[in-house]
């Protein structure tokens, strides 16, 4: 397929300019009294981090992903007959919080679809270069671009732009897109311009937005906000509320599910007309259901939400961001895994020293010998997991990308990237900073914004 080049011209922008900061910034915090200096030194003590590198194996998803595989051959098996044939090139944008499992089920849903017969391509979005989600969909060789520097919604030429270079390099039939976690407001602004602009080029599908079933309780039921301020925790409702189907993830969890139970009911009667389904992306459970339900709906953005640009703004600036990149030459080699997990877990122990400090998610992309393995943690409680990859061979020379995002302060976040390089490289033969970027991000001013939904027979 073909995606014309975009005319401004006649397109008329959407809501009001302005990319300034509000004043309700929350202050930004320090390390406590002393520095860092007493959380260098108990790094380095600490139990939890032990030097040198060489940890235990930590249990990888092997056995899901073989899971996974086995689940998708019978799934083909089953489905490939009375499939419901889609417009050339399909668009299925899958939203929800950082951390909900948006890139976990990315990656499972590729698997999927392939062996429905599509071809399938990403496009990953974040404020900032040097993704792990662009690194994980790489390693696994499926073909993935992003957008980076700004959301989907104030780079919507720049997401066109990259749907069209997907389509001509990989001839797609299928593009899954995964949006900035802390955006919302994504139908008005990217789906129904999708629509009007590219409707006879894009079927665009419905607007997943996944869910992390200990998140959305706290949230819904405000038991306790959980470094949400009623600015985010808007941010949160609103994500929910303009979704055309809502999953609830992480139903393998054991001590995840009676959050999941609550969750599901409190959607329901909150969103009586979308459905809600459970899934967990990492062992594929019901994502076939999920599948389904995307292929045989017509399309999506079918809500426009009314919102407070005001709020969003201020609610996604409480957020900090960092993306950061360095170099690593060990004196011996040293296993992925076990670099990753240390990486999080080093660097979520100098952020836990400031009690305020939420963490929304903190992943890692460890890289060497052509290998990747991905490591995240969703909260300064839960366990370093290593969401992609296997220990394979150990490496001498390894590169990593660390992205945190987290209630507290880029100032924060930049001094415990320094630390922790710091601490790396009093047990290395070499540390070297590639790249660092510290920030919040900034007022969303949307390319386009549409009050109410596109009927695809409106499709310019
Ligand atoms: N238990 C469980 N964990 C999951 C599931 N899906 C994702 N996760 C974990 O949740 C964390 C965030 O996942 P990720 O896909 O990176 O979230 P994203 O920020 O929404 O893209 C990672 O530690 C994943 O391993 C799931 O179905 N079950
Ligand atoms: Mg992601």
């Amino acid at each position: 397929m073909t995606i014309p080049v975009m005319d401004r011209g006649d397109r008329k922008a959407g809501t009001d300019a302005g990319d300034k900061l509000h004043g309700c910034r929350p202050q930004a915090r320090g390390f406590p009294d002393g520095g860092l200096a007493p959380f260098l030194r108990a790094a380095r003590r600490s139990p939890r981090i032990p030097f040198p590198l060489t940890l235990p194996i930590r249990p990888t998803l092997r056995g899901t992903i073989e899971l996974i595989d086995r689940t998708c051959g019978h799934l083909g098996a089953r489905t490939a007959k009375g499939r419901k044939t889609v417009t050339p090139l399909r668009l299925y944008l899958v939203g929800g919080f950082l951390g909900a499992g948006k890139t976990t089920l990315l990656r499972v849903l590729s698997k999927y679809l392939l062996v429905r017969g599509e071809r399938v391509a990403v496009v990953t979005n974040d404020q900032s270069a040097d993704l792990v989600d662009t690194r994980a969909f790489e390693a696994e060789g499926i073909p993935v671009e992003e957008v980076a520097g700004a959301c989907f919604c104030c780079s919507f030429e720049e997401l066109v732009g990259r749907l069209r270079s997907l389509s001509e390099s990989a001839l797609p039939t299928v593009i899954l897109a995964e949006p900035v976690g802390s955006c919302t407001d994504l139908s008005a602004t990217v789906l129904q311009p999708l629509k009007k602009f590219y409707g006879k080029e894009i079927s665009v599908g419905p607007l997943t937005v996944l869910v992390d079933p200990e998140r959305a309780h706290r949230i819904l039921t405000k038991r306790s906000k959980g470094g949400f301020s009623p600015k985010a925790a808007y941010i949160y409702r609103k994500q929910l509320e303009e979704a055309d189907i809502l999953v609830v993830n992480k139903i393998d969890d054991p001590q995840l599910l009676p959050h999941a139970d609550a969750v599901e009911a409190i959607l329901k009667e909150l969103l009586p007309g979308t459905p809600v389904l459970r899934i967990s992306a990492r062992l594929g459970l019901n994502v076939d259901t999920l599948l389904d339900l995307l292929e045989t709906t017509p399309f999506g953005g079918r809500k426009v939400l009314e919102i407070d640009y005001d709020i969003y703004a201020e609610g996604e600036a409480e957020l900090a961001w960092l993306n950061a990149r360095a170099t690593i030459r060990f004196r011996d080699p040293q296993y992925l895994d076990s670099v990753g997990c240390y990486i999080a877990d080093a660097y979520k122990l100098l952020l836990s020293q400031d009690v305020n400090c939420e963490i929304a998610h903190l992943k890692v992309v460890a890289m060497g010998n052509g290998e990747a393995v991905v490591c995240n943690t969703t909260s300064v409680d839960q366990t370093t997991v290593v969401s992609y990859g296997d220990r394979s061979s150990p490496v001498l020379d390894a590169e990593f990308i660390l992205n945190c995002r987290a209630f507290t302060s880029p100032a924060y976040l930049e001094r415990a990237w320094r630390t922790l390089l710091l601490t790396l490289s009093q047990w290395t033969e070499q540390t070297r900073s590639e790249a660092c970027k510290a920030f919040r991000p900034a007022r969303p001013v949307p390319s386009y914004r549409f009050a109410t939904p596109i009927q695809p027979a409106d499709t310019a």
